[in-house]
């Protein structure tokens, strides 16, 4: 039944067969996250350190109604290229891309369920969806969030973006039960920043660790995610006094112009990397290397278990 739907490339179908560890990585973050062709660059050398890790990436997203697991580099190319055209694809897309024989790229939520189809349990990224600013009268709450409460994939990334309510969207993942953990850290990282002035629920100072803990919260039937914030490393952080003045000009602009729903995080992500000319970017990519390097780390520990 599954097969009507899912495309898991060879390599990545052998790796879950054989308890092999494998890194599930999105697509959203491709299109709707980078200019091109910075996020090919990125992707694939996501990848490649994924590999040299010891660890199999597989680069999720739906084209032609297939829910792919491991694309091509030919695939992330088309993908890169194409940017806000594809559709930025979530949960509730997920059925009509798939009817519609359609193509998409997978936020964090959707990428979740389909690692987890795939029979994938660690995903590294860049950072997640939460609640936004605001969201005491928008409603506006990332699906990923419900995703990690109720997925069994663990999703590594440098914490949440102040673009959102980082104390909201803490208290949101306590509600239902996602645990934080926050890597050789006890606080909160805040993307660009290695501080957000709020605290982790647990801090963790190995991958080992993580897999343990990732183990037993399986073997106990308590479904759902966790979120391992990474810090970004201290060599590219950004002074946060530029980025909360670059975070508070974007979101201004976004009331301004009325943007809303799902086109309001590429959006602010874009307008904050035109701000600070380039140098958000700059981090950005290196701290979704830093998280792709500790995921492959905790994937093969959860191997070895
Ligand atoms: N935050 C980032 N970079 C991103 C995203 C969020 O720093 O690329 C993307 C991810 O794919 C995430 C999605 O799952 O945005 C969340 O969108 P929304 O808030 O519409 O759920
Ligand atoms: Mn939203």
């Amino acid at each position: 039944m599954l097969e009507d739907y899912l495309d898991i490339n060879p390599e990545v179908t052998e790796a879950v067969r054989a308890g092999k560890p494998v890194v599930a990585l999105e697509s959203t973050i491709i299109s709707h996250g980078m200019p091109y062709p910075r996020n090919v660059e990125t992707a694939l050398r996501v990848e490649q350190i994924v590999r040299q890790q010891g660890a199999l990436p597989a680069t999720i997203a739906i084209l032609g109604g297939r829910l792919k697991v491991g694309l091509t580099p030919e695939e992330i190319g088309t993908l890169g290229k194409l940017g806000l055209k594809v559709h930025k694809a979530s949960r509730r897309d997920l059925p009509f891309l798939v009817s519609k024989r359609a193509d998409g790229a997978t936020t964090v939520a959707s990428t979740m369920i389909i690692a987890a189809l795939a029979g994938i349990r660690v995903f590294a990224t860049g950072g997640i969806g939460g609640v936004h600013r605001g969201a005491t009268e928008t409603f506006d709450i990332s699906a990923d969030l419900q995703e990690l409460a109720h997925t069994n994939v663990a999703v590594v990334c440098a914490g949440v973006k102040s673009i959102l309510d980082i104390g909201l969207t803490l208290e949101y993942l306590e509600s239902n039960g996602v645990p934080v953990v926050g890597y050789q850290t006890e606080e909160m990282p805040a993307f660009y920043t290695r501080e957000s002035g709020f605290k982790v629920d647990y801090r963790v100072d190995s991958a080992k660790e993580v897999a343990e803990a990732l183990k037993a919260k399986w073997d106990l039937g308590l479904n759902g995610g966790i979120i391992i914030a990474n810090p970004i490393p201290a060599a590219y952080a950004m002074d946060p006094a530029i980025i909360s003045e670059a975070i508070a000009r974007a979101i201004a602009e976004s009331e301004e112009t009325g943007i809303k729903g799902k086109d309001i995080t590429p959006f602010l992500l874009d307008r904050v990397q035109q701000i600070t000319g380039g140098h958000s970017l700059d981090s950005n990519i290196q701290l979704v290397f830093n998280n792709a390097r500790l995921g492959a780390e905790i994937a093969i520990e959860l191997s070895r278990l």
